[in-house]
């Protein structure tokens, strides 16, 4: 089913909202960069996503918007695998199976278990804590050698070679110990009212904080031309000027232009007219995508097929890891 040469790409993305510009940018787009030279396995991450308190319909209508948003960017449902994660029980049971192998002391250490659980106090649920071991199992389930994700996953990526490589000191070469693949400019996009802190679909307190890949296009040019500055009207990369460094990152990003060669590009003009060609890059970027999205949307049948086809396939290729770590562990054949 895979072609045995190439690499194996996984990444998974989780339907507790809608992808964020800072999806798209620190993801998604590279995804679509990398889909033509590897072998990818792109998943919906819906089992992560209920470790957050969920309304059942509208996640159920975020995960299916998704898959369809996936296709839309152009990812390829006849090359690449995707599917749902709840479509493939094996997550669930390597998963287990790995927090055997897994020292609470690691994940208590992880950032985003802390920032989660104390933006949901209510519900510091045992999954949050976990979580990182649920994307191990997703990753080493495919044998995966790269995986493409934003700086804020930096950490879980590491946990995740750590138990892997635990796991095959005492049975041998059981997973594939997998690589980052984090990129150059557009790793942690910020919010665009508080660039302090990164942007996030499922943020709910300020509207204007947050692209949406969905956004209708004129509300993404006003909440570029809203964004938080500074008062010195200079256009350059600095710590102590975290929202034109986002806004410049974000240009960069979205245009394929270096940091130094946009930076150039905006050397003396003023923050108006800044701000006004960063949306204009930003909406011809997004555009087609949104294009797509709604011809996809009418076509129920297809993207029912792209749904049951990539749980087949994804199955046929976890189980098969799966079936292997039941036996090193001592599980009856
Ligand atoms: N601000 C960001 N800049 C660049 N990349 C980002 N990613 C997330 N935010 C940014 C990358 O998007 C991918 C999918 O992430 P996820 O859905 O698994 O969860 P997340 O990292 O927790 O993303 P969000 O948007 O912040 O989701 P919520 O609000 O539900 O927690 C990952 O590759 C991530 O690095």
């Amino acid at each position: 089913m895979l072609d045995e040469k190439k690499k194996i790409i996984y990444s998974a993305m989780q339907p507790s909202g809608y992808p964020s510009l800072g999806n798209y940018l620190g993801a998604l787009k590279n995804w679509k960069n990398l889909k033509d030279d590897f072998d990818c396995i792109f998943s919906i991450a819906n089992m992560h996503a209920i470790t957050v308190r969920q309304d059942s319909a509208n996640l159920r209508k975020k995960t299916r918007d998704l898959i369809t948003l996936f296709i839309a960017i152009g990812l390829d449902p006849e090359k690449n695998i995707i599917y749902y994660q709840s479509d493939v029980p094996a997550h669930a049971e390597l998963s287990w199976i790995l927090n055997c192998f897994t020292y609470m002391g690691e994940l208590n250490r992880m950032t985003q278990f802390k920032e989660k659980s104390s933006k949901h106090s209510e519900n510091i649920n045992s999954g949050l804590f976990t979580y990182p071991v649920l994307m191990a199992a997703d990753i080493l389930l495919y044998q995966t050698d790269v995986v493409p994700v934003g700086e804020d996953q930096r950490q879980h990526l590491e946990i995740c070679r750590d138990i892997a490589e635990r796991f095959n000191n005492i049975y041998g070469e059981v997973f594939k110990i997998p690589e980052g693949f984090i990129p150059k400019v557009g790793a942690r996009i910020m919010g665009l009212q508080n660039p302090s802190k990164k942007m996030s679909k499922s943020e709910s307190d300020n509207d204007n904080n947050v692209i949406y890949i969905l956004d209708d296009l004129n509300l993404i040019r006003n909440k570029i031309k809203r964004s938080v500055t500074d008062s010195d009207n200079e256009i350059r990369y600095g710590e102590d000027k975290p929202g034109i460094s986002n806004l410049l990152n974000i240009y960069s990003a979205v245009t394929g232009k270096s940091s130094e060669d946009s930076e150039n590009e905006f050397r003396g003009v003023g923050y108006g007219e800044f701000k006004e060609a960063v949306a204009e890059a930003v909406i011809k970027e997004i555009r087609p995508i949104q294009e797509k999205y709604r011809e996809l949307s009418s076509d129920k049948a297809y993207i029912d097929s792209v749904i049951k086809e990539g749980a087949d396939k994804a199955s046929y290729i976890a189980n098969k890891t799966l079936r292997k770590v039941k036996k090193k562990v001592g599980f009856p054949q």
